[in-house]
C-alpha cells in the first residue's frame, strides 16, 4: 500500500483568483481534528529539513507556494513525492519518517497538525525510527 496519501481541498475561486477555507472544527478532508498550523518558508537553497518521525502525530501538509520534495519512509519501503499544488494536501501519518528537499525560493509550506508541539512526540534518530517500527509490526501481527 502507498505511503502517498492525498487530501483534496475544495477551491472557491473566482475571476479575481483563488481561495481555499479550512474550518476548525467543521473540517471534512483532514481526517483529524486540527490542533496547531505552521508554515515553512524561505527555506536556504540546498537545505533539507525533517529527519525525523512522529510516534502519536498525524499532518497534513500543503505546499501553498513554490515547490518541494517530501520522502516518506515506513521502515519497509521509501517513497518520494513532488509537492506543488495549493488544493492538495499530503497526509503524513504517525510512524513515517519524513525529509523534504529541494525547496523552491518562494516555496511556502503550511502544515496542519494533530496535536500540539511536543518534543518528546519526534523520533530524530533513523535507527531508533526503524528499531520502533519493527516493534509495532511485530506486535500488530503476534
Ligand atoms: C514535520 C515537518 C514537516 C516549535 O517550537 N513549534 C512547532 O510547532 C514546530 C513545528 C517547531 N518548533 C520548533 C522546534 C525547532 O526548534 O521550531 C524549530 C524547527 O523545527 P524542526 O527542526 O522540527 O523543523 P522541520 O522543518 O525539520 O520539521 C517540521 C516539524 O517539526 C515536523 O513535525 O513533520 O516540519
Amino acid at each position: 500500500m502507498s505511503l502517498v496519501k492525498w487530501v483534496d481541498f475544495q477551491t472557491l475561486g473566482d475571476e479575481r483568483g483563488s481561495l481555499v477555507a479550512l474550518e476548525i472544527g467543521q473540517e471534512k478532508a483532514v481526517p483529524f481534528d486540527i490542533q496547531r498550523v505552521y508554515y515553512i518558508y524561505r527555506t536556504a537553497s540546498g537545505v533539507s529539513r525533517g529527519y525525523h518521525a512522529h510516534k502519536a502525530l498525524k499532518q497534513v501538509a500543503i505546499c501553498v507556494a513554490g515547490s518541494c520534495r517530501m520522502v516518506l519512509d515506513d521502515g519497509r519501503t521509501r517513497e518520494e513525492i513532488w509537492l506543488d499544488c495549493p488544493t492538495r494536501g499530503l497526509l503524513i501519518d504517525s510512524m513515517v519518517w519524513r525529509e523534504m528537499h529541494d525547496f523552491s525560493n518562494d516555496c511556502v509550506l503550511l502544515v496542519l497538525a494533530s496535536e500540539h508541539y511536543d518534543e518528546s512526540d519526534y523520533i530524530r534518530d533513523y535507527d531508533d525510527f526503524k528499531r520502533l517500527s519493527r516493534d509495532a509490526l511485530h506486535s500488530s501481527v503476534s
